[in-house]
């Protein structure tokens, strides 16, 4: 199987840890291609142009992180990051949903800082900073309550976070938040997390 990604993409590096946590590296080829290049693999295999997607064997693309979590999950029979019944499914569920929440108002943050200035909205700008500060106090109230849970939610809020570190660091998420900063700062010691950063 070939999963293709970019360096940079948060949702890929969601993936990327999945990818570590299940051993399968063995199984799984991560390929990289920008989403932006017209004609790039990623733009062909995805209808919706977009990384990550897992190639199957039998030439199946699967998109998005949460569907591609959830089968790499999946394939050895014994899910555990991804797979709950009850309050904990729910708040797994919301807990990427939340990462994932963050990490699409960040990423249409930096594309739109991108833009010439004359093209740029300030009350989309202003927007996002505000989901993402309203995001960020929402994880905190999720971690307190959710403890040390290991699972796809808990995933995809730590890569939020990190990619707040990484593109947007003017953005201090952590002021406040003294909770959150000690559960991310523990999470970034797995070698999963450290050896996707990104480049
Ligand atoms: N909901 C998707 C989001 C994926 C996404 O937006 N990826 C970005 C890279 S970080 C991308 O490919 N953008 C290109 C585009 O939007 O055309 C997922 O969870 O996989």
């Amino acid at each position: 199987m070939d999963l293709v990604i970019s360096p940079t993409s948060p949702y890929a590096r969601k993936v990327r840890i999945v990818r570590l946590e299940k051993g399968l590296q063995d199984r799984v080829q991560v390929v990289t291609a920008s989403p932006l290049a017209p004609g790039s693999r990623a733009v062909i295999q995805n209808p919706l142009g977009k990384v990550p997607s897992l190639i199957l064997d039998d030439g199946t693309v699967l998109f998005d992180s949460p569907v591609i979590c959830a089968y790499l999950d999946a394939i050895d029979g014994a899910p555990s990051l991804t797979d709950f019944s009850g309050d904990q499914r729910w708040g797994c569920d919301r807990a990427q949903a939340l990462g994932d929440g963050i990490m699409d108002a960040a990423y249409n943050l930096v594309m739109e800082r991108r833009r010439d200035p004359g093209e740029q909205s300030a009350s989309w700008l202003e927007r996002w900073q505000q989901n993402i500060a309203h995001a960020v106090t929402a994880m905190e109230q999720d971690v307190q309550r959710r403890g040390s849970a290991f699972d796809i939610g808990s995933i995809s809020c730590a890569v939020a976070l990190g990619y707040l570190d990484f593109r947007l660091s003017d953005i201090d998420w952590w002021q406040g938040h003294a909770d959150l900063r000690s559960w991310y700062e523990t999470f970034i010691e797995r070698p999963s997390f450290q050896m996707t950063d990104y480049e």
